[in-house]
């Protein structure tokens, strides 16, 4: 009840929403200071793999949060309500408020928090010699994660309509809680949730006249982006997102997490890809704990970039007003700390070892940050693929160089406000597919960026012996894009002329090991390609 009080008193005023506390104080069992070890978030596949008591217990504990009270705050219900609080927002101009939210650690770190208290309760009902492995596995629980960048199908579990685990008394068969979420009050009220009207009674992935989550079809969508999913993980935000801003977000010209975020969100579909509901679907938590992921990796590999730095005024979100200047300072309503008075902000929640967790990634590590930074960018590339040999070698006027390589991207830029939302915009290559970049439906305004690889569509030995005029004429006689809404519906793009697209060549040198990513040394732009898009057009 709570929670809808702290909503309904910020939709009058902004200023209303003190009592509302939700403190983000983490969990401590199962850590050990002295060895300086915390239990770490697990990828959830290997999780189900392990069959064991940790697994038991999430599902056991997500499915009796999910069946608790709507108005209890602790409910599944009102814990996925808390990206809900900035989202249903009265002003829907949102833009980076809502990024910067969403894009710390506090969400996540709230769920985790609410759901190891069940699943340590849920643990102390196991009796006999399975007693104390179903203690320790409850002490070490953590959120778990989706890997999407490394494996992009749908987490299994979650494809399930049912499940089988392990209950005090032996095997039981129980609705998966992780195949969607039931809403309790169906219809939805209205008022919270605005344009819900079309919604259907649980949520849904990707839903056809048939199912609520035609399994196979999501499947093949993800499956069919999974490279440039994991190009734009390893080299447009690892590599090179040099800011925290850029890293985070897709307001900050350059490479970001947000980007293959949007994908993911629109590829599966259905409730997950509208924005005011895609928190009460269970696979939202698993995507987030990802995305806390990867930019806790970045923030190890950039250990001197852990904040934003700049500031920017808020587009207005849950207690925010419009406006106002935001900084790493500023208070992350409506998450608290311990003292119940203090609102955590960007700086405060950085160090995620306070809230008693760490990531697979970052375990084990020394207190050298420059050999920390160096193991963890050797994971990344484990993980995501190093420097792949189909890079298109440096075309040069005079022959080919072999010191560097040059990367083809497609740069993107526009005001979000003239495009009808959502929609992607694809990039082809003759008659195949060669990347996108996903618009979700908020923010509504702002300038988007992204730069969208095309690796995958253009391999190595093309350009070999060609001169930059004669690439740049091939790229021109190849490469068109198209305006897409998820029912095919084609935009005019002349309907945005603050549209730019750019054909980018970057120049990086290979990394002389796997601890490196390769280094930025220059840029080439294909200004023919594309010429009519560079942002200058008249309205028709
Ligand atoms: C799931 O379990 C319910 C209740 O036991 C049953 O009616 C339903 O057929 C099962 N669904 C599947 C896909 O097995
Ligand atoms: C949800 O709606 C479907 C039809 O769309 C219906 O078959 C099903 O019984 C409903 N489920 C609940 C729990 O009301
Ligand atoms: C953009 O294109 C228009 C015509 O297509 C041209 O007149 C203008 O000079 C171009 N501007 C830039 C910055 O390239
Ligand atoms: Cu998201």
């Amino acid at each position: 009840m709570l929670l809808f009080w702290g909503l309904l008193l910020f939709i009058t005023s902004a200023s209303l929403v003190k009592s509302n506390s939700i403190p983000i104080i983490g969990l401590t069992t199962g850590v050990d200071k002295e060895a300086g070890a915390w239990p770490a978030r697990r990828n959830i596949n290997e999780l189900e793999t392990e069959a064991g008591p940790s697994w038991d217990l999430f599902i056991r504990a997500l499915s009796a949060l999910e069946d608790d009270s709507e108005s209890e705050e602790g409910s599944y219900f009102g814990v996925a309500g808390d990206p809900f609080h900035i989202v249903a927002s009265p002003v829907h101009d949102l833009i980076r408020g809502m990024r910067r939210e969403c894009s710390t650690p506090a969400p996540a770190d709230h769920k985790q928090q609410i759901l190891g208290q069940k699943v340590q309760q849920l643990a102390n009902e196991y009796s006999g010699k399975d007693a104390s492995a179903y203690t320790a596995a409850g002490q070490a629980f953590r959120l778990p994660y989706w890997d999407w960048a490394s494996d992009a199908r749908i987490p299994p579990p979650c494809t399930r309509q049912n499940i089988t685990v392990n209950a005090p008394k032996g095997p039981i068969t129980i609705r998966n809680p992780l195949y969607s979420y039931q809403w309790h009050q169906y219809p939805l009220d209205q008022g919270l949730f605005p344009g819900s009207e079309s919604l259907e009674n649980e949520t849904t992935r990707s839903p056809n006249p048939t199912s609520h989550f035609p399994v196979e079809e999501v499947t093949r969508k993800l499956a069919a982006q999974a490279q440039q999913i994991k190009l734009k993980v390893q080299y447009y935000a690892f590599a090179f997102a040099d800011t925290y801003e850029k890293m985070a977000s897709m307001s900050g010209n350059g490479n970001s997490f947000e980007s293959p975020h949007n994908d993911v969100h629109n590829l599966v579909g259905g409730s997950f890809a509208t924005l005011t509901v895609t928190s009460f679907d269970p696979l939202f938590m698993l995507h987030h704990c990802n995305l806390d992921r990867l930019a806790a990796m970045w923030a190890a590999i950039n250990f001197e970039k852990t904040v934003q730095t700049t500031s920017y005024q808020s587009g207005g979100l849950f207690a925010t007003p419009k406006g106002e200047d935001i900084t790493a300072d500023s208070p992350l309503k409506p998450f608290y700390q311990a003292d119940g008075k203090t609102f955590h902000t960007s700086r405060s929640v950085r160090d995620i070892a306070q809230f008693g967790y760490t990531y697979p990634e970052l375990q084990d590590l020394d207190l050298d940050v420059h050999q920390n930074a160096l193991r963890v960018t050797e994971l990344v590339n484990d993980l995501y693929g190093s420097l792949p040999a189909r890079r298109v070698r440096r075309p040069h006027p005079r022959g080919y160089g072999t010191q560097s390589l040059r990367e083809l991207v497609v740069s993107v830029e526009v005001e979000r406000s003239e495009l009808e939302l959502p929609c992607t915009i694809n990039i082809y290559r003759g008659d195949g597919y060669a990347g996108r970049t996903t618009l979700l439906d908020m923010p509504r305004n702002g300038i988007l960026f992204d730069e969208i690889p095309l690796a995958g569509a253009i391999s190595a030995s093309e350009f070999r012996g060609m001169s930059l005029d004669a690439v740049e004429d091939l790229l021109e006689k190849e490469l068109h894009f198209e305006i897409k809404k998820d029912d095919g519906t084609v935009l005019d793009p002349m309907k945005a002329p603050s549209l730019r697209l750019d054909v980018q060549g970057f120049d990086l040198k290979p990394p002389s090991s796997l601890s490196e990513f390769p280094k930025y040394s220059g840029k080439h732009t294909y200004s023919k390609v594309f010429a009519q898009y560079n942002g200058t057009r008249t309205l028709q």
